[in-house]
Formats: structure tokens, sequence, C-alpha cells
């Protein structure tokens, strides 16, 4: 950079680029901010699968997205909520989604405003406890939400899904 600083049109023009690539650089950032990713995966043999993380916290106004990471096994991510015949487990105000089946590289995403915690499964694996939990903005550490249906899960589902408490510390469960 010094041996150029005699030359004041070159150093123009390497000023010039700097600041593109900057601009770049902080738009990626602003971006991947906003946007986080929770892939959809497991073993070759099928025999584990998940989602990672398990858990995130995440902001009001912030995307997921849902990536099938899985070389040979098709996924989905489902809201626990009656229009996909299951018990509510997300905030009442709050939109339900359903991804349908994701084929290995296809991905799905959600925009979450309102506030509270969300759980939510992988249909063909939710017996196989391949099931997720976000908290948007907050949550009470002290009271576990949605207690009143947990009988409705199968086991590992519900074996599955972290404590609040340890995702309000961690900001994201493996
Ligand atoms: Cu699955």
């Amino acid at each position: 950079m010094m041996a150029f600083a005699h030359d004041p049109r070159r150093r123009q023009i390497l000023s010039a680029g700097g600041g593109l690539l900057l601009s770049a650089v902080l738009l990626r950032t602003a971006r991947a901010a906003d946007e986080v990713e929770i892939a959809l995966s497991g073993t070759a043999n099928g025999s584990e699968v998940w989602f990672r993380p398990r858990a995130i916290l995440i902001q009001p106004g912030q995307t997921v997205r849902w990536v099938n990471r899985d070389k040979g096994n098709v996924h989905t991510t489902t809201a626990y909520h009656p229009d996909n015949g299951k018990p509510l487990r997300i905030p009442a105000q709050a939109k339900s989604w359903n991804s349908d089946y994701l084929m290995p590289g296809e991905s799905f995403a959600m925009t979450f405003d309102v506030p509270g915690v969300y759980d939510y499964y992988c249909i063909p694996h939710e017996h196989a406890g391949m099931v997720g939990r976000l908290i948007v903005g907050t949550a009470d550490a002290a009271s576990p939400p949605y207690a009143d249906t947990d009988a409705q899960l199968p086991p590992a589902a519900l074996n599955a899904l972290p404590a609040i408490g340890d995702i309000l510390r961690q900001k994201a469960v493996p």
C-alpha cells in the first residue's frame, strides 16, 4: 500500500475499491443478522435426525430459514398448531406454518413478529424426537410453556425440547 502512496490516481482507485468491498461486507452482515439458519439433517442411514440448532433465541422481525442439509432424507418444519392437527404450542396470535416435504437442498423461511415460545416438529420424524423450539424476544424461564399439552406429545419429542432457561442463557442450543 505505502508503495503506491506517491501515485494519487492509483490511491484513489484503491480507496474506491475498498469502499465497495466494505459496503458489501456490511450488507452481508446485516442480512445475516436478520436471517438465522436451522439445518434439518441426520445420520446417513437415518437412524438419528435433528434440527440444528435445536433451539434458538431470536428477536421480533427476524427470519428463520430451515434448510434440508440431509443428503438422503426428506424433512418438514411444522408448527405445533391445530391447523396441523396438533395442540397449540405457539403464541395464540402467531401464524401457523408447515413447510411440507423439503427435498435435500430445499429450504423454507418464516419471519417471526409475535414474541413468545414456538414449538415445532418434523412430520415423518416427530416420534424420533425431531423437534425444535424458538424463543422470539423473551419468555418466562420460571414457568414451562404449554405444560397442559405435554401429554399429547410423543415422549421422545417432549424430551428433546430444551428448557426455556437454557435457551435464554445459551442463545442457541445445539
Ligand atoms: Cu425429519
